[in-house]
């Protein structure tokens, strides 16, 4: 990996862009992970590089929906496992919940090395390669899942998905927690709770936040989960942006 000083004042940024670099010449990350990468942190600017308020919000009814989850699922492709995937493992073994890797640009090539990149860091069962069932209506790779992990969840967390597939698994009556730095995107509109943050921040706060709320009452976190208005949250870190706009001049 390149050396970069840690005192470059862009240091945590050049890191995980030198990371999803790596990973993309180990054949982890798609070469279009890259565009989707530098999507991400043009928003990633226009919250200030940290997690919003709005953002810790939804982080905790993600928390209480993944803690209520008869059967959740984290699904995972090649940036999530550049960038997250310690973290990935580690809430699924605290929540707990399946791994499943689901990827837009499938091959058997990258499934193979994702999955092995993730037993590498830890992961005991990593679902993904036994393909034996289709999410209704998606033509691409993404529609291509496994029976025992997406296509029976009740609950999915996907970070860094595309629009098609949030909406398909809601069709699927699945509740879809979607992590997502574009705060206008089809799958932010789409998920039933968004949380605009950075994977790299996200995941990490939503198994702290799911350990404050594991001991609370289920019915507590069902009428959190259920309460929850994921509109006026998106519109509420859009009035965030604005304002820090504003602000900056
Ligand atoms: O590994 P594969 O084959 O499944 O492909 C993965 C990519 C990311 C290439 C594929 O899902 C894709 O093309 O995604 P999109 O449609 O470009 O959407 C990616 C979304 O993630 C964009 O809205 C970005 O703003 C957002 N994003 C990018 N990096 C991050 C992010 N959100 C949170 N954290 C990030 N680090």
């Amino acid at each position: 990996m390149e050396k970069i000083p840690k005192s470059h004042p862009r240091y945590l940024s050049l890191i995980t862009r030198e990371k999803i670099s790596q990973a993309m010449k180990k054949g982890i990350v798609h070469e279009t992970g890259l565009i989707a990468h530098g999507r991400g942190e043009a928003f990633d600017y226009l919250i200030g590089e940290k997690t919003i308020p709005s953002a810790e919000n939804a982080t905790k009814v993600a928390a209480a929906a993944l803690l209520i989850a008869k059967n959740p699922v984290i699904s995972v492709n090649g940036n999530v496992a550049a960038l997250a995937a310690k973290e990935c493992i580690s809430l699924a073994s605290f929540i707990p919940a399946k791994l499943e890797v689901n990827l837009f640009h499938r091959t058997n090539n990258r499934l193979k090395k994702i999955v092995n990149e993730l037993k590498n860091n830890g992961a005991k069962e990593v679902y993904g390669r036994a393909a034996d069932a289709r999410i209704p209506g998606l033509e691409h790779g993404r529609g291509i899942c496994d029976r025992d992990g997406i296509f029976s969840a009740d609950v999915v967390l996907v970070p860094l998905e595309d629009g098609d597939r949030c909406q398909a698994l809601r069709n699927m009556n699945k509740t879809v927690i979607a992590i997502d730095l574009n705060p206008i995107s089809r799958t932010a509109k789409t998920a039933n709770i968004t949380i605009v943050d950075n994977v790299v921040r996200a995941i990490p706060n939503i198994e702290k936040l799911a350990k404050k709320l594991k001991d609370d009452d289920k019915k507590k976190l069902r009428k959190l989960v259920r309460s929850w208005d994921n509109e006026k949250n998106l519109s509420e870190v859009l009035s965030f942006i604005s304002k820090r706009i504003n602000s900056l001049f």
